[in-house]
């Protein structure tokens, strides 16, 4: 049985900037399924393409990874030999919960669990990266430097998979996505109060682009072929390749 996100449910007097605490840690699962919309489909279709994209000999990295979702599904997918997956992630609480969920799963692929802030980690020799949600929440002056290091470091024909919360360049659209969102939620049993609250408690910490600005920057990085191949609200995923 899942543990229920209640976090945001009772009032809050000083509602600090959102982390990812172990209270955040223990609902995780729940949290993400009830508040992204196209999150399992997302999963799916990341195992799909690590199946199409991965190397014999190479890395694959699931930066941002969380409890490990991506991760587990690149494992099941993964055919080619002497790979190994290196999944990261800077809060220590994600790393601990990673670390029990992918052990109840048998595989051989190596699975190599790393602290880390993925503006520092070398990325070498890598055939499929994921950043599932997590550039949203890098300093937005520091993205461009890491989709550089990262187109940098696959090999050529390598997949980048960025799936990001977006904004809408058209006020109005924009509006439009984010109230079809609200309602996913609402829809999903969070109450009015969970909504707003965790809005204000995200608001410094999740800064969106419009996916304008996600193509226009990873075409900077030097990825030779980007397009958007989901979307559900203002929630989608780009694919990358050098
Ligand atoms: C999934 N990918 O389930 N370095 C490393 N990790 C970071 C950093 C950083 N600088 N900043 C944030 N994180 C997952 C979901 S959640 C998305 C990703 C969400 C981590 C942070 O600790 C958290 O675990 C993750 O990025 C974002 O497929 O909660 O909306």
């Amino acid at each position: 049985m899942q543990a229920k996100d209640h976090i945001f449910a009772a009032p809050i007097a000083a509602l600090g900037d959102f982390c990812f605490d172990h209270k955040v840690a223990d609902v995780f699962p729940d949290m993400i399924k009830r508040s992204v919309p196209g999150y399992s489909n997302i999963i799916s279709a990341i195992g799909m393409m690590t199946a199409r994209f991965a190397r014999p000999g190479t890395r694959l990295y699931d930066l941002g990874c969380s409890l490990g979702a991506a991760t587990q599904e690149m494992r099941r997918n993964l055919t080619q030999p002497d790979c190994r997956i290196i999944a990261v992630d800077n809060s220590a609480a994600m790393l601990e919960r990673a670390r029990d969920h992918l052990a109840t799963y048998k595989s051989g692929v190596p699975v190599e669990l790393v602290e880390a802030d993925i503006c520092d980690l070398p990325i070498e020799n890598a055939s499929v990266v994921v950043l599932n949600f997590t550039l949203q929440f890098i300093a937005p002056e520091r993205r461009e430097a890491l989709l550089t290091r990262i187109c940098h470091g696959l090999v050529p024909g390598g997949v980048l998979i960025l799936s990001e919360k977006f904004k809408s360049a058209d006020d109005t659209v924009n509006e439009l996505l984010i109230d079809l969102h609200h309602d996913f939620k609402r829809a999903n049993g969070y109450s009015e109060l969970e909504i707003s609250q965790k809005r204000t408690a995200l608001e410094n910490v999740l800064r969106p682009d419009t996916p304008e600005q996600h193509r226009a920057r990873l075409a900077r990085a030097g990825f030779g072929h980007v397009d958007l191949w989901f979307q559900c609200f203002n929630f989608g995923s780009m694919v990358a390749i050098k």
